[in-house]
């Protein structure tokens, strides 16, 4: 059972977590038309992550005994001034999504739901690795430069990115 609050921000979170999918989505079709196929690589990986974020609210919604309502996605971004503008949308995006889940992560305390608290600290966790990689990935492209062959390098290297569901799930 959840209280009415964290259900409804809960839900909420299943579309911001698809909708982070979609927007990364969006920045591998820009990194495609880019010609940088290890970044637009990345950036699928990534999606395949947020679907597994949403699937991850989804089934604890339905786990509690509580109704899932899906929503509505906003529109992407499609459009970025250069490689570095898109990785800092993707790390913005990641802020907002923390600031999300610690928000979550209020309610469910006021509410004493302890299997939400649960949940709620592995996507604390998450965002630490969240916003560090893409950190990382943003001053590498500061430091090597847009137009070097250093960004090929970064390229092949973005293209062996995986994605392994945490066992068990
Ligand atoms: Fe990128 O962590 Fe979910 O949204």
């Amino acid at each position: 059972m959840l209280g009415e609050r964290l259900l409804e921000e809960l839900n909420e979170q299943v579309k911001f977590e698809y909708e982070s999918a979609h927007y990364y989505l969006a920045l591998a079709a820009y990194f495609k038309a880019e010609d940088l196929e290890g970044f637009a690589h990345f950036f699928e990986v990534q999606a395949e992550e947020e679907r597994f974020h949403g699937q991850k609210f989804f089934n604890f919604i339905d786990e509690m005994g509580e109704r899932v309502v899906l929503k509505g996605l906003g529109d992407p971004e499609n459009d970025f001034d250069s490689i570095v503008d898109a990785i800092s949308f993707a790390l913005d995006h990641e802020k907002f999504i923390t600031k999300r889940i610690y928000k979550l992560m209020d309610i469910a305390r006021e509410e004493s739901n302890y299997p939400a608290i649960s949940l709620l600290q592995w996507f604390v966790d998450e965002q630490v690795e969240e916003e560090a990689s893409m950190d990382a990935l943003l001053k590498k492209v500061e430091r090597i430069g847009e137009n070097g062959t250093g960004i090929y390098m970064l390229d092949n290297e973005l293209a062996q990115r995986t994605f392994t569901p945490p066992a068990g799930e």
